[in-house]
């Protein structure tokens, strides 16, 4: 008893030390992105083409590559947008990266970048 004690205090020790590497490493890229202690890491970046700007409806249409963590093969969608402003530097025919997250009201670009 005494023995698995010990093992159980070791892997909490083990465990809490890595948790500080992801903030570190966010603030060394220098990525403006949100640190709220649930979503540390960057989701996945999705290749996509801008069809069609709604600024006003805040909505983009994009031929987007697939979306792995969705299980979405690659197709053309009409997608919500976190903030119209987002969509400032943006045009028809851009190739950009796009962070997609999934609401009750459907699928949200969060964040948009163009490809390089
Ligand atoms: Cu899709």
């Amino acid at each position: 008893m005494r023995k698995t004690l010990t093992s159980l205090a070791l892997l909490v020790a083990t465990l809490t030390v890595p948790a500080t590497i992801p903030l570190a490493f966010a603030q060394s890229t220098g990525t403006p992105q949100k640190v709220d202690g649930q979503a540390v890491t960057k989701p996945d970046m999705v290749d996509a083409e801008i069809k069609k700007i709604d600024k006003d409806a805040r909505k983009i249409t994009l031929k987007h590559g697939p979306i792995k963590h969705f299980d979405m093969p690659a197709m053309t969608m009409v997608f919500q947008v976190k903030d119209g402003a987002m969509l400032a530097d943006f045009k028809v025919g851009d190739k950009v990266k796009v962070a997609v997250e999934q609401t009750k009201s459907g699928y949200l670009v969060s964040a948009i970048e163009a490809a390089k």
